[in-house]
């Protein structure tokens, strides 16, 4: 059912492809060289309720504003900001995505949420060049979790890697707005993530980061709405080459400071 969205997607920004088609053919022969952002994850000063609300520690988290549209970049219609933090227990991420028409209904675990308002993190404490594992988090903005472990980048058609489950993942969704009604304006929805280091596969032989260790990450959305002039805008914090979340080599790093 990823390969469902992703034809969705495909199929929506088509147009935008193919008059993109000659500028993207001369940027890929300069493109030798990769300038990921990237983005600092400094230690959490104090604790952090999960409840879609940002507490005071979430402060000294620098504001991440640089989503763009792939394949383009071109800035998107709504902004989505995010905050990234740590402790020895877990990572934590808030987002706050702008949206003048939230919705969704998708209320299983790991269903299409990307067919609904969804927020999404990718991580792998890789260099995204080597990279072929990562783990993927959608969350739609009913706080319904797809949630996966790609083991092999390369096949990730299917329900395959899905079955995999964040077991102590904490999340709460916040709305400002009406869910599910197109007919007044929405202001934004936010969603605060923990993901416990002992949540992630790689961590069972592997001390916690170390002062600068850099993973490749980047965080996403789906904007479904009647504002958008293609109904759907996806974006990234990443520069993505392709139109494409699941390609690794685009994603950005995430350094921890300690
Ligand atoms: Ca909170
Ligand atoms: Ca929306
Ligand atoms: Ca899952």
């Amino acid at each position: 059912m990823r390969h469902s969205c992703l034809v969705t997607a495909t199929a929506l920004l088509l147009a935008a492809l193919l008059t993109s088609c000659a500028t993207t053919t001369t940027k890929k022969a300069e493109e030798g060289k990769r300038d990921p952002h990237i983005d600092l994850c400094y230690r959490a000063p104090g604790p952090i309720t999960i409840d879609g609300v940002m507490e005071d520690a979430w402060k000294k988290a620098p504001l991440i504003t640089h989503f763009t549209v792939p394949p383009k970049g071109q800035r998107p219609y709504m902004k989505t900001e995010a905050r990234i933090l740590w402790d020895d227990e877990a990572l934590y991420v808030f987002m706050k995505a702008y949206d003048k028409d939230i919705t969704a209904y998708r209320t299983e675990r790991d269903s299409d949420t990307c067919n609904d308002d969804v927020l999404e993190l990718f991580l792998v404490p890789d260099d995204p060049a080597t990279a072929v594992s990562y783990l993927n988090f959608e969350i739609n903005a009913l706080g319904t979790v797809h949630d996966a472990y790609v083991y092999n980048r390369n096949l990730i058609a299917g329900r395959r890697w899905q079955f995999w489950n964040a077991a102590k993942l904490e999340h709460a969704v916040k709305i400002h707005g009406t869910l599910n009604n197109f007919r007044d304006e929405d202001e934004a929805w936010c969603l605060e993530l923990k993901l416990p280091f002992s949540d992630m596969p790689w961590m069972e032989n592997r001390p916690l980061p170390i002062n600068g260790e850099q993973w490749a990450f980047h965080l996403a959305r789906y904007d479904w709405s009647i504002y958008q002039p293609n109904g759907c805008e996806l974006s990234s914090s990443a520069k993505l080459t392709k139109l494409n979340f699941h390609f690794v080599p685009d994603f950005d790093i995430i350094q921890f400071v300690r």
